[in-house]
């Protein structure tokens, strides 16, 4: 979309740190307001007066949407919005967008790296040529592991489930999947339960939604389903994983490795998973290329545009669809 001619006189304000490009967009769109970070206590008198959108990478609590009293649209820049209290929003007549789509392949791409990196052990073997093992010790020991033979299950076959699903095929694995409802159509393998899942596979993929649903779903009953052979990757959200119990599983052979780009509390790691030696981690970036990350930048002000100039959302979250039909 393009930008409108006029700059409107509409203050957004975007807390915390925030993508340059987007920024951008709404520095040369709106009036852009600043903030440290999402805190009812940092709102001025002038930001309660102005303020009608917010642009956030951070979560937005219900108290910030109060302080904030002509508050009309969060365009949130992510997929994932479980830290965005959007019931309240809804309750309150509030529009919350994300942005969906255009980071579907890159996160599968990313999944499907975790994945490989995990069961080949890549990491480490980068790791024993650029130290000089290589050269002083001699060929890198051959993976435990081996993704040949395995069975991968999705928690949460929805978009980037699919694109992960769509690639796990090509790999030559059988799929199978849980979600609360069977996709009709779809002709994977479906499991009602979690716990069935990681009892008919070896390979459990997260990528289901933070939130209170998914709260440590994924457990020490769910990790002994999935056996001595078997292998978590998480790409979803951290809240979905008992970080304990995962822990606890690595060290003591209850799995054989996990692969995590999401935790409970980022951007802090839990030293037991830190230390575990079969465990592959990355820093969040599913997401995290120029390219994909610069797409979510223009949809997600590409989502103020849209509401300020035609009150139409873009992207809108799922629990404004009541809100969306009153518009
Ligand atoms: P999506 O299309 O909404 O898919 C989510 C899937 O999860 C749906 O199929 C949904 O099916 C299922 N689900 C939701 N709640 C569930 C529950 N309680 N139990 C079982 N299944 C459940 O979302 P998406 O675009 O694929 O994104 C998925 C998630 O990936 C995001 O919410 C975000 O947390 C994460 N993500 C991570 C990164 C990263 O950088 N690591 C990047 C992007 C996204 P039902 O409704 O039928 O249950
Ligand atoms: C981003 C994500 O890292 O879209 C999501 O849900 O987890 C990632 O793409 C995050 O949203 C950036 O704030």
């Amino acid at each position: 979309m393009s930008e409108p001619g006029q700059t409107l006189p509409v203050a957004i304000l975007a807390p915390s740190s925030f993508h340059d490009h987007a920024v951008d967009r709404i520095e040369r769109t709106f009036s852009l307001v600043r903030i440290e970070r999402a805190d009812p206590a940092l709102v001025t008198d002038e930001m309660r007066r102005t303020v009608r959108g917010i642009a956030s990478f951070a979560g937005i609590s219900a108290a910030f949407m109060d302080a904030l009293p002509q508050l009309e649209i969060i365009a949130s820049f992510g997929v994932g919005y479980d830290s965005i209290d959007a019931r309240h929003a809804a309750q309150h007549g509030i529009m919350v967008t994300n942005t969906p789509d255009v980071l579907t392949e890159e996160v599968a791409d990313t999944a499907i790296g975790l994945l490989i990196n995990t069961i080949r052990d890549l990491p480490r073997a980068e790791t024993w040529l650029r130290d000089g093992s290589w050269a002083r010790k001699g060929d890198y020991p051959l993976s435990r592991l081996t993704l040949r033979g395995r069975k991968a299950g999705i928690f949460g076959m929805g978009r980037i489930g699919l694109a992960i699903a769509r690639r796990l095929e090509a790999f030559g694995l059988p799929v199978a999947y849980h979600n609360r409802r069977r996709i009709e159509g779809l002709s994977y393998e479906y499991h009602e339960t979690l716990k069935g899942l990681a009892e008919t596979v070896d390979t459990l993929i997260s990528v289901a939604p933070g939130g209170a649903s998914t709260a440590k779903a994924v457990n020490t009953e769910i990790l002994s389903a999935l056996g001595a052979n078997g292998v978590f990757v998480n790409i979803g959200r951290g809240s979905t994983v008992d970080e304990e119990a995962l822990a606890t599983a690595l060290a003591n052979g209850t799995i054989a490795a996990a692969g995590l780009d999401v935790f409970a509390n980022e951007p802090n790691v839990p030293p037991a998973l830190l230390a575990a030696p079969s465990a592959s981690l990355l820093p969040h970036v599913g997401s995290a290329s120029e390219y994909t990350r610069r797409a979510m930048a223009d949809l997600c002000v590409d989502n103020l545009v849209s509401w300020f100039s035609e009150h139409k959302p873009l992207t809108p979250v799922a629990e404004m669809a009541d809100l969306s039909a009153k518009n």
